[in-house]
């Protein structure tokens, strides 16, 4: 008999956007809901379905911050009054699908065990932390941070400070503190060298702002219609189908408008899949990188040497930063780092002294999330165990076979793109379909002798592989592919190289999903 106090018809995972927008929507469908966090209060990072608010709230600069992301998300749940239904500092340590009652019995660390009929995942793509493998590590007396448990305040007056890591999140703490000038000395422990294009960030004009909110439901609409669902219309014309003073031209437009998905994107079509193409865009930027950077020998250490073909990165100054006498670049290709010190860094050719040292050294991306926690569904086989041979995949990013009535947001294989415009689709998908299954059920007659114990939304393996295919398909002529990036799982010791998103675009992916449903929910066993 499950106890009426600790079981809901929908527990979702995280309170971060996704989990914000799953719950508003999963409660206006008149369900009985928990959000659990291990956070302490709300996070993640902004929101839009709320028009009527989208249309009133203030935001200074064309890139929201932290505090302000956060600030909106803290506003948005109490607003529409949702904290009630949230319990923070309550980590999931396990679920488990239970076949006899058709209910997950999720474990968490606060002892305490609930039931549920849905269990939603909103964990986020990049939250599991993910530290260099670097002997010693544990060794560093000084103050020690990663970029995903940066602290509220700090003072890093007068001090000396390494950063390990220069993808989008290491550029951007390098680029801040070499703007604040407060540290002593400023040293990046660069391992790949990054291309990088300025973000073009800024104040918000009011003239800006009213032509914002004439058009949202045009901007939205073009958004969702996209590829990379970042506000621009990307490019349809070949980068080698021009002269090369066309070329430069438009290189040097998307440089001056900023952004780095606006370069990638929106200059030519084919930047990550023609390697000519995409070395044309490799000299513009290095060509930039060698004009900015005025020590020779700084310069050519942060030079890229691989393409142009991971996340975008953009900055507010990044390269100009270097031109600083505290500022510098160790190449760790050249000296690779031997050990941590009690002190700092010893690479082979000698001695860093430190007192902070920085991991902006990313994250176990996409399945890290759910693999460090026993998510377990038919026969107790776990997530980790059901990757283990073909690597993290899922029906359409959002369902695995075998893990009845789970739906992840953003979860493996789910669309390269901007993640909020994702997860309002996954949400939206997630959302009508528990309502579908719900109406299904109630209607039925002769209840399906699967499920007389309630719904059950569960995608076929059959359906599962071929969606996997269908990515590794998109994926196979890309550049990405190429580049050893978090993108691909490259980026953490050990973990296998595999497809992660679906390369198609963001309209594709909408357009397939509408198929799947109008063809009455294709790959999904019946309910
Ligand atoms: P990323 O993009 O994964 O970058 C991690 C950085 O850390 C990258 O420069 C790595 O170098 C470096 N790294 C990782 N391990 C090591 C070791 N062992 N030694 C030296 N350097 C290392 O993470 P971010 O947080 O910047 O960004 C993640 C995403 O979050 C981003 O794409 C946005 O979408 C938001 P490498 O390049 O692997 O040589």
């Amino acid at each position: 008999m499950i106890a009426k106090d600790t079981h809901y018809d929908a527990i979702v995972v995280g309170a971060g956007f996704g989990g914000i927008y799953m719950l508003k929507k999963l409660i206006d469908q008149g369900l009985r809901v928990k959000v659990l966090d291990a956070a302490g209060d709300v996070g993640g990072t902004w929101y839009c379905w709320d028009k009527e608010d989208l249309l009133e709230y203030h935001w200074d600069e064309h890139y929201i911050k932290q505090p302000q992301a956060l600030a909106y998300l803290e506003h948005i749940v109490e607003r529409h009054n949702l904290r009630q239904y949230m319990q923070f500092d309550t980590e999931l340590t396990s679920a488990q699908y239970n076949e006899d009652t058709n209910a997950w019995e999720v474990s968490t660390s606060t002892n305490e065990t609930f039931t549920c009929h849905y269990l939603v995942t909103a964990l986020g793509l990049l939250s599991k932390r993910n530290f260099p493998a670097i002997h010693g590590l544990d060794k560093f007396k000084g103050e020690k941070y990663h970029t995903g448990g940066w602290p509220k305040t700090y003072d890093f007056k007068g001090k000396r400070v390494g950063i390990i890591g220069n993808g989008s999140t290491g550029v951007q703490v390098i680029t801040q503190l070499g703007k604040e000038k407060q540290v002593a000395k400023l040293i990046s422990f660069q391992r790949s060298p990054q291309y990088s294009v300025p973000s073009g960030d800024g104040p918000v004009s009011p003239t800006y702002r009213s032509q914002i909110n004439e058009n949202y439901e045009s901007i939205w609409s073009q958004v969702r219609n996209s590829a990379v669902g970042f506000g621009f219309e990307e490019s349809t014309v070949p980068c080698m189908s021009v002269t090369p003073a066309e070329r430069q031209a438009k290189f040097q437009e998307a440089w001056d408008k900023g952004n780095g998905f606006r370069f990638m994107f929106w200059t030519f079509n084919d930047l990550t899949m023609d390697p000519a193409a995409n070395d044309e865009a490799c000299n513009f930027i290095k060509s930039k990188i060698k004009e900015t950077v005025k020590d020779q020998e700084k310069a050519r250490k942060l030079l890229p040497n691989e393409y142009y073909a991971r996340r975008p990165l953009c900055d507010a100054g990044y390269y100009q930063v270097f031109n600083q006498d505290f500022v510098d670049v160790v190449a760790l290709k050249e000296e690779p780092i031997v050990r941590m010190t009690e002190n700092g860094i010893e690479t082979t050719k000698g001695h860093y002294d430190l007192d902070v040292l920085i991991f902006a050294t990313g994250f176990d991306a996409v399945d890290g999330n759910y693999t460090r926690v026993a998510v377990k569904g038919r026969n107790s086989e776990s997530l980790s165990e059901h990757w283990a041979t073909v690597g993290p995949e899922s029906y359409m990013g959002v369902s695995v076979a075998n893990f009845p009535n789970l739906f992840m947001i953003t979860g493996p294989n789910g669309p390269f793109s901007n993640i909020p415009p994702a997860i309002e689709i996954h949400v939206e998908f997630i959302a009508d379909t528990i309502a579908l299954a719900e109406k299904n059920h109630q209607h039925q007659t002769q209840p399906q002798p699967n499920n007389e114990k309630g719904s059950i939304v569960e995608a076929t393996l059959e359906a599962e592989r071929g969606w996997t295919d269908l990515c590794n398909e998109y994926s196979k002529d890309s550049l990405f592919r190429k580049s050893p990036s978090w993108i691909f799982g490259a980026n953490v010791p050990g973990k296998k190289y595999s497809s992660l998103f679906f390369f198609g675009g963001l309209k594709d992916y909408r357009e397939k999903l509408q198929k799947m449903v109008d063809g009455g929910y294709v790959g999904y066993k019946p309910f």
